[in-house]
C-alpha cells in the first residue's frame, strides 16, 4: 500500500509523530528515528493530540513506528532531574493517555517491529490488536536502569502474557523475539519484515466495518466482564447483549444474513 496516498492530518503534532488517513483507518506514525522513537513527553502528549482530534469519520486506528524500531520506550533523557512528586505526576500523564487509547473511541492496531521496550511495549500494550514484523523483540530493562515501568505496563502486561513472565522479564532483562511473543499471546498476528503495516490497515478496515455498538461493547464492556465477578459478567454480558441485537444496524446484519446477502464464515487453512 502507499501510504503517501493518504490524506495528511491536519492535527498540530510534534515533529516525533506524524498522521495520515487512509478512509475510515487514522494512521499514527511514531517519527522520531534517530532516537529510536523514544518516547518523550511532547510526543506522549502528541498521542492524546491526535487521539483527541480524529475525524468524527474515523473508525479504527494504526499505530507503528518510523525506521527500524516501534520505540525504544521512554526517553532516558528526560528521566535524570525529576523528582518523586514529578515522577508520579509524570507516570499519571502516561496513563492517562494510554487510557485514551485503551477505552477511547476507536479500536486500536498497534504494528511492531524492531525494538518494542520498556514505555514502547506499554504502549503496544494499550492497543486492542497488535501485529508484530518478525523482527520485533520485546524487553522491560527497567531493572538494569534502575527504574520501573509506569506507563501502565505493571497492569496490562500480567494480564496479556502473565505476572511470571512480566517479573521475570523485569528482573533478568530478558528478551523475548517475534515467535515468542506470538506463542505467549503478546501479538495476535506475526508477519514479514515489512509487511506490518499493510496488515495492520487491513485488520483495522475489516474492524471499521463492524457494527458500531458491538465495536463499542468489545472496547468498553467486554474488558469490564472479564475483570469482574462471574455473577456480574453474565448479567452485563445478557444486558449488553440485549442492547447489541436490538440495534438497528444488527437487524439489518441479520436480516441480510437470512436472505443471504451477506458473506459466510470462511473456513481457514
Ligand atoms: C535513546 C533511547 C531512549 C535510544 N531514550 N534516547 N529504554 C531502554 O532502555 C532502551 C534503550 N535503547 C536501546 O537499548 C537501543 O537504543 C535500541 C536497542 C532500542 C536500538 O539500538 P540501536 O543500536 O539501533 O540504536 P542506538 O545507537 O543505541 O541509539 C540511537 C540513538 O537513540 C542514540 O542517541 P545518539 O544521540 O547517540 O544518536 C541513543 O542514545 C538514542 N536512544 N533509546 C533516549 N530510550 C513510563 S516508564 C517506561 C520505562 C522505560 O521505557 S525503561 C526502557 C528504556
Amino acid at each position: 500500500m502507499d501510504l503517501s496516498s493518504g490524506e495528511a492530518l491536519g492535527l498540530s503534532l510534534p515533529p516525533s509523530l506524524s498522521a495520515r488517513i487512509e478512509g475510515e483507518v487514522a494512521i499514527l506514525r511514531l517519527s522520531r528515528p534517530d532516537k529510536r522513537n523514544a518516547l518523550d513527553d511532547e510526543t506522549i502528549l502528541g498521542i492524546e493530540g491526535f487521539f483527541d482530534g480524529l475525524p468524527e469519520d474515523s473508525k479504527a486506528v494504526v499505530i507503528h513506528g518510523e525506521g527500524e524500531h516501534f520505540s525504544a520506550g521512554l526517553d532516558l533523557g528526560e528521566l535524570t532531574e525529576r523528582d518523586v512528586v514529578a515522577g508520579i505526576a509524570h507516570s499519571r500523564m502516561w496513563h492517562r493517555v494510554f487510557e485514551r487509547i485503551q477505552f477511547g473511541r476507536l479500536p486500536v492496531v498497534a504494528v511492531l517491529h524492531g525494538a518494542v521496550i520498556g514505555g514502547g511495549l506499554e504502549l503496544a500494550a494499550a492497543a486492542h490488536v497488535r501485529v508484530a514484523e518478525r523482527s520485533a523483540f520485546y524487553a522491560l530493562p527497567e531493572g538494569q536502569r534502575g527504574i520501573f515501568v509506569g506507563g501502565g505496563g505493571a497492569v496490562r502486561l500480567p494480564r496479556l502474557i502473565g505476572l511470571a513472565r512480566v517479573m521475570d522479564m523485569m528482573l533478568t532483562g530478558r528478551a523475548y523475539n517475534a515467535e515468542d511473543g506470538q506463542i505467549m499471546g503478546l501479538t495476535h498476528y506475526l508477519v514479514e519484515p515489512g509487511a506490518g503495516l499493510d496488515k495492520g490497515v487491513e485488520l483495522a478496515r475489516r474492524i471499521a466495518a463492524n457494527a458500531p455498538l458491538t465495536n463499542f461493547a468489545v472496547l468498553h464492556v467486554l474488558p469490564r466482564i472479564a475483570e469482574s465477578d462471574p455473577a456480574s459478567g453474565f448479567l452485563t454480558e445478557s444486558l449488553i447483549a440485549a442492547i447489541a441485537q436490538d440495534d438497528e444496524e444488527a437487524k439489518a446484519r441479520l436480516k441480510a444474513f437470512l436472505e443471504k446477502r451477506a458473506p459466510k464464515v470462511a473456513r481457514t487453512s
